[in-house]
């Protein structure tokens, strides 16, 4: 008999599986059947959304990574292996945005939140240099309203000096403390350099089936 491996040996296995691109949304209203526990990831155009779900799986270009902040504005599904979706959301406060556009995302991510019962966790990614903004603030009064519970996640760990990071996650975990369905623990990652992934691997696969 062998043993059992590690949770971060399952993890970094599970990641180093299969995973595909299923299926983008434009509308909370044709969103796939739920057969998989789902995480999502959410955060500000350009925060590095697509760039963490590439590192998490190891590919360079299963989530687009966009030269254009903004342009991914649907809900895109990725099955991991069979046992856990991962969901990254459209990027919110491009300064450019209109009102009745952001009124538009925030009432697709609503619905989206609302309507997935299987949906375990949802990532909200902050750029490490900008920290917590007023638009991500929002987004944690919307998460508040649901039934989910969210992590703060700061990328670009690289962009940081050393002594920058203590404070960087000591600002973001005072502003998840404001917050009632946010977790307490914030992490601190690169997609560039891997630092946090692994961690973030061994979080994640805790959901999958
Ligand atoms: N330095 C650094 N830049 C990153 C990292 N992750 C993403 N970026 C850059 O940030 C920009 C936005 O990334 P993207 O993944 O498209 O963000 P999204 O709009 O949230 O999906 C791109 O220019 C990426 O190359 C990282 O870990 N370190
Ligand atoms: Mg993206």
């Amino acid at each position: 008999m062998t043993e059992a491996d590690s949770p971060e040996e399952a993890a970094r296995k599970l990641f180093a599986g299969p995973c595909d691109f299923i299926w983008g949304s434009t509308s909370a209203e044709q969103l796939p059947p739920e057969k998989l526990n789902e995480v999502a990831f959410v955060g500000r155009s350009n925060a590095g959304k697509s760039s963490l779900v590439n590192a998490l799986t190891g590919r360079k270009a299963l989530a687009r990574v966009s030269q254009t902040p903004g342009a991914t504005r649907q809900i895109n599904f990725f099955n991991l292996a069979d046992r856990l979706m991962l969901v990254d959301l459209p990027g919110y406060g491009f300064a450019k945005r209109s009102k009745t556009e952001s009124d538009a995302w925030q009432e697709m991510i609503f619905s989206y939140l609302r309507r997935r019962s299987r949906l375990r966790r949802v990532l909200l990614l902050i750029d490490a240099r900008r920290g917590v903004m007023d638009s991500d603030e929002m987004v944690m009064n919307l998460l508040d309203q649901t039934a989910v519970s969210y992590g703060l996640v700061l990328t670009k760990g690289d962009e940081l000096k050393p002594s920058e990071q203590a404070p960087a996650l000591e600002a973001a975990r005072a502003a998840a403390a404001k917050h009632t369905a946010a977790l307490a623990e914030v992490q601190l990652t690169s997609s560039f350099k891997g630092e946090g992934i692994a961690a973030l691997r061994t979080h994640l696969a805790s959901f999958a089936q």
